[in-house]
């Protein structure tokens, strides 16, 4: 077996950043705003956002999926390192991306802040009755704990990415398992739906390692 590539595919070139924060180090937010690929895409090309995923979550049915969601709602879960970006951060940018002045028809795309713990409960109260009184509008977005949180499946996540032609099946197949959970993943599929600086995004190609055919693509589309 040859192991360098079996690693190669499992840990791309460009990917390995020792300053990368881990888990432990991270925090998490979690929001409802419309469908999840826009959200995912969004926050995964902000500098400090390190992991991204989608999935289901405040409802209350055990096993949600795509076809059978029962009460949960469609959320984007954000991982952010705490010293280079603050939940007012996030929150900010869940506010101006999505209209949080209606209700949604379906409670699968409803506003929603699903607050890791009582601070981030208390700082999105604080927005809510900023925004408000800033605006004279109400806000319908619903302010509630985070119970449990259900990753959506493989096809839903990085989906700006995934359906981007030449380049996405190959960086999911190449990344595998680690797509998903992959910064720099998060960033290109930020950056094919059009959000990041441009510095930020010419940065990013020369650092990971493409084919030419997949370069030129994403050069294309940045
Ligand atoms: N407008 C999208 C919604 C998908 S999203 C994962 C569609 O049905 O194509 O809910």
């Amino acid at each position: 077996m040859d192991h360098s590539s079996a690693d190669a595919r499992t840990a791309p070139a460009g990917e390995q950043d020792a300053k990368t924060p881990t888990t432990d180090e991270t925090r998490t937010a979690t929001f409802g705003m419309g469908c999840f690929w826009g959200p995912d895409a969004r926050f995964g090309a902000i500098k400090g956002v390190v992991r991204t995923r989608v999935g289901y979550a405040g409802g209350t049915s055990p096993t949600p999926s795509y076809h059978s969601l029962g009460d949960h709602t469609e959320v984007v879960q954000v991982e952010y390192d705490p010293d280079t970006l603050g939940y007012d951060d996030l929150l900010e940018v869940f506010w101006t991306n999505h209209d949080w002045g209606s209700t949604a028809t379906k409670r699968q795309y409803r506003s929603v802040v699903l607050a890791a713990d009582d601070d981030q409960l208390a700082t999105a109260e604080r927005h809510r009755d900023e925004l408000e009184e800033r605006t004279g509008r109400s806000v319908a977005t619903d302010l509630e704990r985070l119970e449990a949180f259900t990753r959506a499946e493989d096809y839903h996540q990085k989906y700006e990415l995934r359906s981007t032609p030449v380049v996405g099946d190959e960086l999911a197949t190449r990344y595998g398992d680690a797509f998903v959970d992959s910064t720099v993943v998060a960033r290109l599929n930020g950056f094919v739906a059009g959000h990041g600086e441009p510095s930020q995004r010419a940065a990013l190609l020369e650092r990971v390692e493409l084919e030419p055919t997949q370069r030129s693509e994403l050069q294309r589309r940045f």
